[in-house]
């Protein structure tokens, strides 16, 4: 049987041939069996792509002994936490790791010389009652891109791109970072509605930090980047302006996408320390799924208090909740 493959399988696969970069051939071996088509034909190939990428892995841990140079950390993943990973990226100096010390329980190194991040480094920021999770990375510039910001990037919900708004080269530092991106096949969006054709790309929400604004009295610096990026979230940030900082929290929450639902015992007070999270436009039987399977099923109707509702509302299970409703399931 013919495995049919698309052209642009050959293509990756060349790449991937020619790639030297361990990290790098691993996700590219990953990229071509997710874009392999399965069936019969291709039995064979992916049996044989799977292989490469075990291998691969083995390679990346350093255990695989003679093959390859061994690499000390895998950097390349960090597990989610809280109601959304949100990577901050940026050229050299721009004010990232500030942003990550400021802003969560983390503490990465900040200094007034550039490349002082070598690794990422993930932090819990608060915002009111949810925990978003930020990571802190090294800078993308002309000397340095670390390979396994790919991954790092590609895996995060969303992308805060910090821009320098001291630097006398902020708009070739942004352009820069946008056409390496691309290069690595990463598309920076200021929303994501769709995936993209060539599957070997991938779309990532957006935002943009105009950061250390509190400099910028004319805006001028600000209007640059709105030029350079239309339709994108811009935000004025500095680490010395509260004010911004919840704004920060606030952006990053709603870029996400998500809401918060808190629940309600029948005849108590609701529990506001410990909210659900779920995609914005969720049912009311999602917001019960979220919490058990079974729950759900037994669901006959719920009662709402939010904003726009009869405090106590009664209603049926296809609901849609907004942000900071309060829910009382009743089975
Ligand atoms: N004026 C000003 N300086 C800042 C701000 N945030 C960071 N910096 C300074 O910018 C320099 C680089 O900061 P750092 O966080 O290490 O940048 P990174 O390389 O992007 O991680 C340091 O000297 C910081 O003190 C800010 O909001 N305003
Ligand atoms: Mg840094």
């Amino acid at each position: 049987m013919p495995a049919n493959l698309p052209p642009q399988y050959y293509e990756l696969e060349r790449e991937f041939r020619a790639e030297k970069d361990v990290r790098e051939k691993l996700r590219l071996a990953q990229e071509l069996l997710r874009i392999m088509p399965k069936h019969k034909g291709t039995d064979k190939l992916q049996a044989e792509m799977k292989a490469k990428i075990s291998k691969l892995k083995k390679q990346l841990m350093g255990g695989s002994g003679r093959s390859g140079p061994r690499q000390a950390h895998a950097h390349d993943y960090i597990e989610k936490e809280g109601a959304g990973q949100v990577i901050l990226i940026g050229p050299p100096n721009s004010g990232k790791s500030s942003l990550v010390e400021t802003l969560t329980n983390a503490k990465p190194v900040v200094a007034d010389y550039p490349y002082s991040t070598r690794e990422p480094v993930a932090g819990m920021m608060m915002y009111e009652t949810v925990q978003i999770q930020l990571i802190d990375t090294p800078p993308i510039s002309p000397e340095s891109y670390e390979n396994y910001l790919s991954g790092l990037i590609r895996n995060a919900d969303l992308v805060v791109m910090v821009a320098d708004l001291e630097a006398e080269t902020m708009i070739e530092d942004l352009q820069f970072i946008i056409n390496k991106l691309d290069e690595k096949r990463i598309i920076l969006k200021p929303e994501v509605t769709e995936t993209p054709e060539d599957a070997r790309y991938c779309y990532k929400k957006t935002i943009i930090c105009a950061h250390k604004e509190f400099e910028d009295e004319e805006e001028i610096k600000r209007k640059k980047i709105e030029e350079l990026f239309p339709e994108f979230i811009i935000i004025a940030t500095s680490i010395i302006d509260d004010e911004s900082l919840d704004l920060f929290r606030k952006t990053t929450f709603d870029a996400l996408g998500k809401i918060r639902v808190y629940t309600k015992p029948i005849g108590k007070e609701p529990d506001f320390s410990d909210p659900i999270i779920i995609p914005r436009n969720s049912t009311v039987e999602a917001a019960a799924e979220h919490l058990h399977k079974d729950f759900a099923r037994k669901l006959k109707f719920a009662k709402i208090w939010g904003q726009g509702k009869f405090d106590g509302q009664r209603v049926q299970l296809d609901f849609q909740l907004t942000d900071g409703d309060i829910v009382e399931f009743h089975i």
